[in-house]
């Protein structure tokens, strides 16, 4: 039988190139949606570069990580790595505070999207409306047990102005800089970010 191929390696062999070419589709079709997602960001949008220690406090006490943020892509670790943002997201920023002032830290992502919503999309919304690129401030509380340490704690539409960069200072206001250069500030209220007046 010498030059003969056992059949059955012709099929393991073929069911190899088939699963090595559906891995090769999908791996370049995320890829290529990254690469149009980073693409369709206005020519003003900025995503910030950090890599950071961080300090979360929680009611079981103080856990330090690290904050790595690249090209829209966050990564948060402690010894290992705990969190990776999702790829359909391009995070312009991240800010750790005690926003509902609980006594313990959230996570504050400034995120660009498509779309408003989430995948429960009013049905009286465009459909073009899913793709368009629209920015959110996302609110995590923070528990380190957990297999995804951020648990959605508010998770805004889109956010009603244009922001540019976003800051947060030490009392927890959070100033948001559209490219015009207006400032708007924001604050938590009773549940979720409100605007707050400008300072006499
Ligand atoms: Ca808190």
């Amino acid at each position: 039988m010498t030059g003969a191929v056992p059949i059955d390696r012709l099929f393991r062999t073929a069911a190899l190139l088939a699963v090595a070419a559906v891995f090769a589709a999908c791996s370049g079709g995320i890829v290529t949606q990254r690469a149009h997602l980073l693409q369709d960001l206005p020519p003003w949008a900025e995503l910030h570069r950090q890599n950071d220690a961080a300090v979360i406090r929680t009611a079981a006490g103080e856990e330090r990580i690290s904050m790595v943020q690249q090209d829209g892509v966050l990564h948060i670790s402690s010894e290992e790595l705990l969190y990776t943002s999702k790829p359909e997201w391009a995070v312009a920023d991240s800010f750790v505070y005690d926003f509902d002032r609980d006594g313990s830290d959230e996570v504050m992502l400034h995120v660009w999207k498509r779309g408003s919503f989430g995948e429960h999309q009013p049905f009286w919304r465009k459909p073009d409306d899913k793709f368009r690129m629209t920015e959110h401030l996302f609110i995590f509380d923070w528990d380190g047990r957990r297999e995804n340490p951020l648990v959605p704690l508010w998770m805004s539409s889109q956010i009603p102005v244009q922001a540019q960069t976003v800051d947060v200072d030490d009392a927890g206001i959070i100033r948001i800089e559209a490219p015009d250069g207006s400032v708007t500030l924001w604050e938590w209220g009773s549940w979720g970010l409100v605007r707050r007046e400008e300072p006499a």
